[in-house]
């Protein structure tokens, strides 16, 4: 019997716009109100630690007051529902695919709710604020915590495993991206070298829109769960 094709799911910050978190590269996006040379580097961090964890504890202490959105529930919908592989890579720090049922998540850019020992190593749940003093609930080092997100000139996360979904998918969509940020951006040429359909869902054209072979121009909220609803039903054909 011919297996259901595999679905690759890249998401980034704008699927989660509509819960009230603020994307990046828009008119009020975070990298226009604080530069990320100040606070997304290890050589910020390393310079300016306080500033660097004061930026990470505000979006972390965000979390609980937002919920995930239509978007996140119909890729959870889509994971519980559909019959195939469904896996999503997100850049996103955020909580919101877990908080929605999305179990199969690659945090390829880390999560705001995780904090890293540099002593140690390890990475441990992590609610509440972080600072220079904090301790390591594992190895007891103080000072040396940092949250377990990905700086810029950092190593994406799992990127060996990554590249294997993406070279074996048949369909590869990407929602709420900008296309500004390597290697996520060309993830769509390795998924289309790979023999997948790929489709970009979007506000509005990324960068990488040449790369795709189909596009939805909209808001993920409303476009997705219309989007799944076709996948489910057979309507989808690529
Ligand atoms: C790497 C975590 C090697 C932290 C982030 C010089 C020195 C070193 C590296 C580089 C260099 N020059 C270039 C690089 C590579 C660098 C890079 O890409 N820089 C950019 C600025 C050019 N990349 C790296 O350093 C990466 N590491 O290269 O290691 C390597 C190479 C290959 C293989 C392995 C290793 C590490 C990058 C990770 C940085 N950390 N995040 C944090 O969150 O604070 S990245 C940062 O941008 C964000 O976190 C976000 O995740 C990411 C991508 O942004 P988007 O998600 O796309 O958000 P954006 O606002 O841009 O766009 C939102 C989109 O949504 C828009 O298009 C909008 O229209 C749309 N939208 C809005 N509302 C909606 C919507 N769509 C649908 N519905 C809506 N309602």
């Amino acid at each position: 019997m011919a297996r259901s094709p595999s679905i690759v799911i890249l998401t980034g910050a704008g699927i989660s716009a509509e819960s009230g978190l603020h994307t990046f590269r828009d008119k009020n996006g975070i990298w226009n109100r604080v530069r990320l040379e100040d606070v997304a580097t290890p050589e910020a961090f390393a310079a300016h630690p306080a500033r660097v964890q004061k930026f990470y504890n505000k979006r972390r202490a965000m979390l609980p007051s937002v919920q995930p959105n239509a978007a996140h529930h119909a890729l959870a919908r889509l994971e519980k529902t559909y019959d195939g592989l469904v896996t999503i890579i997100t850049q996103n720090v955020d909580d919101l695919h877990e908080r929605a049922g999305s179990d199969s998540v690659i945090h390829m850019h880390g999560e705001l709710n995780k904090s890293l020992c540099a002593a140690c190593g390890t990475s441990i749940p992590h609610k509440g604020d972080l600072s220079i003093d904090s301790e390591c609930g594992h190895c007891g080092a103080i000072g040396r915590l940092r949250p377990d997100v990905v700086w810029f000139g950092e190593m994406p996360y799992q990127m060996d495993r990554i590249y294997e979904l993406l070279r074996d998918c048949d369909l590869f969509i990407s929602i709420g991206t900008s296309g500004n940020v390597y290697p996520a951006a060309q993830f769509v040429q390795e998924a289309s070298h790979g023999g997948a359909h790929t489709l970009e869902i979007n506000l509005e054209p990324s960068l990488g829109v040449s790369d795709f072979a189909e596009t939805r121009h909209g808001k993920a909220g409303a476009l997705l769960p219309l989007f799944v609803d076709e996948v489910l039903t057979g309507q989808y054909r690529f």
